[in-house]
């Protein structure tokens, strides 16, 4: 057996009951089938592919709560440092029922690579808790955070880990968050990353997942010769990914005729009106079933439908395995370009496969949403110098990491002779920067 199988195999058997994760491995594992083999010797010897695989630390822990009732609740909470080989764990902090250990280390072990395409210095790690932050009271939000932070502290520091935002984990949240570390620990550090802007945050973080997602996807488009402008695009999600993707990609002259959130989706084909999306999901935390009041014209349907419609590019921006295969078709069917991915890991195997085959072309989301990622690591950098940087020089080097993201992944598919195999390049480009600095700091 191949060394990556051998791997593939021992990740199946041991972590049964983690179906994401081992989804995350296989697509990983697969892609570097072809550099394995070339130093299968020296890697099986130091067991590299075992080591990476398997996350340096993972912390779980009880978070007790009280509601508004005055009764007792309890969840559970995670961190998974997965890996520090080239930084300081870095990773955010998901809170959503469906969150388990299997879920938190899917996102770290995609993390890892993530952060190594931002040449940027951060290691991989994600947390988060089984906590729903929907409908709470903004007490019961704060009376979470405070106990989940009770625990984290002990684990996280701005030298060792720093967590940031993801689903469910807005600028509230990491409010609360800071404000019990800073509580407990006696330390004003960047501790966390998507601050708010009087207390060490940065501008442009809230914006730059979406935004970085339309610099890289223009920059492919460019350089296979094509222009965003007057395209028709379909986004699902309507959190702050999915807002700021939406966004932008007006501003490059796409269209936008999607949004979606757990219960339905709305087609507006007069273009997404971004403003009123972010009063209903920003300020409200209202349902989209409200967008019908801003815009009379559009229309609502209950359930799952986004990727049916006939779109040029497709942009999932809400949560893992949301577009399946039966999706891919439709938009293959229906003439789509490409598929570039603002969430972590949301189509499935095998329409990625099918995408592939087609000749889509697809930006994996390791690649196309490091944009949030990359201005965590800018906020740590002004938060160390005690400084913030103007939202354009911030915006700027954002812009400038996703396009050398674009190239590094493109060379390394090229050097590989997978050429188009934007998945393979980013899987490639990413694990090249951990593997050498994890092989010259020894077995560790
Ligand atoms: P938000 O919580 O702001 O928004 C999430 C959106 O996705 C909401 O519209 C939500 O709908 C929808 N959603 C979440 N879970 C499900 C589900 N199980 N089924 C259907 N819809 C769902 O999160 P973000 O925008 O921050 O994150 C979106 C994705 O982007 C995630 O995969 C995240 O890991 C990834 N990401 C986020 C980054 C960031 O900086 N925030 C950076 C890189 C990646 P509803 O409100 O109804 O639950
Ligand atoms: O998946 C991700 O990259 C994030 N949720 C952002 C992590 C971060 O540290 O900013």
């Amino acid at each position: 057996m191949s060394y990556v199988d051998e791997v593939v195999a021992l990740v199946v058997e041991k972590n049964p009951s983690q179906p994401e994760f081992i989804q995350a491995v296989k697509e990983v594992m697969e892609s570097l089938r072809v550099v394995v083999e070339a130093n299968e010797e020296a890697f099986r010897k130091d067991a590299l592919l075992e080591r990476i695989v398997n996350p340096e630390r993972q912390i779980m822990f009880r978070v007790p709560w009280v509601d508004d009732k005055g009764q007792a609740q309890v969840n559970t909470g995670f961190r998974v440092q997965f890996n520090s080989a080239i930084g300081p764990y870095k990773g955010g902090l998901r809170l959503h029922p469906s969150v388990n250990l299997g879920i938190i280390k899917f996102l770290g072990f995609e993390q890892v690579f993530k952060n190594s395409l931002t040449g940027l210095p951060i290691g991989g790690g994600k947390g988060g808790s089984d906590f729903d932050p929907k409908g709470k009271s903004d007490r019961e939000v704060m009376a979470f955070c405070q106990s989940f932070m009770t625990e984290l502290c002990k684990y996280i520091g701005a030298d060792t880990d720093v967590p940031a935002g993801d689903i469910g984990t807005g600028a509230r949240e990491i409010g609360y968050l800071f404000g019990q570390y800073k509580r407990i620990r006696g330390v004003y550090e960047g501790v966390l990353t998507g601050k708010g802007l009087t207390y060490g945050g940065s501008l442009a973080r809230t914006e730059a997942t979406g935004y970085g997602l339309l610099y890289i996807t223009d920059e492919m488009f460019k350089c296979n010769g094509k222009d965003l402008k007057g395209k028709t695009v379909s986004v699902s999600g309507s959190g702050n990914v999915a807002i700021y993707a939406t966004e932008k990609a007006h501003e490059l002259g796409a269209k936008v005729v999607t949004s979606s959130d757990s219960t339905g989706w709305i087609y507006d084909p007069e273009g997404i009106d971004v403003e009123a999306i972010k009063e209903i999901k920003e300020v409200k935390r209202a349902r989209l079933t409200e967008y019908k009041n801003y815009r009379p014209n559009s229309e609502y349907h209950e359930g799952k439908g986004v990727w049916s419609v006939k779109v040029d590019i497709a942009l999932p921006c809400a949560t893992q395995n949301e577009l399946d295969l039966e999706d891919a078709k439709m938009l293959v069917a229906n003439g789509c370009m490409a598929v570039c991915e603002g969430a972590n890991m949301p189509t499935t195997l095998e329409a990625t496969e099918y995408l592939l085959q087609n000749k889509v072309w697809f930006l994996p989301g390791k690649a196309a949403n490091a944009g949030g990622v990359a201005t965590s690591a800018l906020e740590m950098s002004q938060n160390s110098e005690r400084l913030s940087w103007t939202f354009e020089e911030v915006d700027g080097r954002l812009k400038n990491i996703m396009i050398d993201i674009f190239h590094n992944l493109d060379d390394a598919s090229k050097r590989y002779n997978l050429e188009g195999n934007y998945v393979a390049g980013a899987n490639i480009a990413g694990f090249e920067k951990v593997a050498t600095a994890m092989t010259a700091q020894g077995i560790c």
